[in-house]
């Protein structure tokens, strides 16, 4: 207890009867003149704390008559305010003298390089999308991007995904309600997949298109190689005379670079997408062993992405007549892309903030991913 407070309790141990305007003033007076915080909450303990002097002569307020009760309750409560608000008021002015003496002492060199211990880490899914938008910023298409909360007619029917098509059913689908609408096909989503970026793109009815639409998706899964939210990157290109011959070449290039590799055996099966018809699934040639996975040798196949040409019921829905224009889309998990690329087996580590395995498998910043300057950088590998 410093001097001052221990000063201030002694002179006033003098029973619950004491004079509630000596009170007031000793209390203002020590608040006023309490020179550091931990003063300040000694007087306040002093007075208003489970002992305090006020609390006492509260407790005692049983013993008086019913009148005397009222006016001496009163005076307290008015004599408590007063305290609280000088209390508060000294607090303000303790805390800006603190914060003026710290900016006074303390001096930060904001130039000064960050310690390499310090130093943040990319994450590995933010790594692959620098490096996919590179590649494909090379060919030529644009980043384009749209809202995580969605309408179902963009994130379902525009993509020849009527209601009851079993992807739109409860288990798959985060749906939230419309406020301005009991009716359940009223209410939104988050986006399943980035495909309603691209119909918003067709909707703005510029042609030719070339986009990609990389950024989080949401479905309702959770295991070692599926959570709720997770990373897609979908291309779509629309253009007369557009074939199946232009998506292979622009396919093949990309896992070519991707896996920066000039040679890379691929195949495609064919699939099935309410949004692409002919749709298709390219697989890259490997090697799978027990402990390792060795893409571009081999004689085993690993999916790598779906494909199609677009779905003209889908060109429709954007407004464009599936008769003059044609298009390819394709779609790839950045988080699976990672997975592969960095040898990481469990999806559900990605997300957990976890800063150990961020400096495992995460990257120094600064060493940008570019098609000239060397795609992944293996220099900044943190590892
Ligand atoms: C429009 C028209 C067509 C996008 C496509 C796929 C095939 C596909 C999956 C890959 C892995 C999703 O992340 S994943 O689970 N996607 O296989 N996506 S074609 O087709 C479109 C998109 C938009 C307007």
């Amino acid at each position: 207890m410093s001097n001052q407070v221990r000063l201030f309790c002694i002179l006033n141990d003098g029973g619950n009867m004491e004079n509630i305007e000596n009170i007031k003033q000793e209390t203002l007076q020590a608040i006023a003149t309490a020179a550091d915080m931990k003063t300040l909450e000694e007087i306040r303990v002093a007075v208003l704390g489970k002992k305090g002097r006020v609390t006492e002569l509260m407790k005692g307020l049983g013993a008086l008559s019913i009148e005397a009760k009222k006016e001496m309750g009163k005076s307290l409560n008015i004599l408590k305010g007063e305290i609280e608000k000088a209390l508060e008021g000294q607090k303000e002015v303790l805390e800006a003298k603190e914060l003026n003496a710290r900016l006074q002492s303390e001096k930060i060199d904001v130039t000064l390089p960050v310690r390499p211990e310090n130093q943040g880490r990319i994450h590995p899914v933010s790594k692959i999308y620098e490096e996919v938008v590179a590649i494909f910023g090379e060919m030529g298409f644009e980043v384009a991007e749209g809202p995580d909360i969605e309408d179902q007619f963009h994130n379902f029917n525009a993509l020849n995904m009527p209601a009851n098509h079993p992807a739109r059913q409860m288990q798959d689908t985060f749906y939230i309600p419309n406020p301005e609408s009991a009716d359940f096909d009223d209410s939104f989503v988050v986006r399943t997949h980035t495909s309603p970026v691209q119909i918003r793109t067709m909707e703005k009815n510029k042609l030719p298109i070339r986009i990609i639409a990389p950024g989080r998706t949401y479905r309702s899964d959770y295991d070692a190689t599926h959570t709720p939210m997770f990373h897609q990157v979908e291309g779509l290109v629309i253009d007369k005379n557009i074939t199946m011959a232009h998506l292979k070449g622009c396919l093949y290039d990309f896992v070519k670079a991707f896996f920066e590799l000039d040679e890379i055996p691929v195949r495609y099966r064919p699939s099935y997408f309410p949004f692409t018809e002919p749709s298709a699934e390219m697989d890259i040639g490997c090697k799978k062993s027990k402990t390792e996975l060795k893409i571009g040798a081999g004689t085993d196949w690993l999916e790598i992405l779906g494909c199609g040409m677009v779905h003209p019921n889908v060109l429709k829905a954007g407004g464009i007549d599936p008769d003059e224009y044609q298009g390819f889309a394709f779609g790839v998990g950045i988080d699976r892309l990672a997975m592969l690329k960095y040898g990481i087996p469990d999806l559900r580590t990605f997300f957990e903030s976890d800063v150990r395995w961020l400096k495992h498998y995460g990257f120094v910043p600064l060493d940008e991913s570019s098609m000239t300057g060397g795609l992944s950088n293996n220099g900044g590998l943190a590892r």
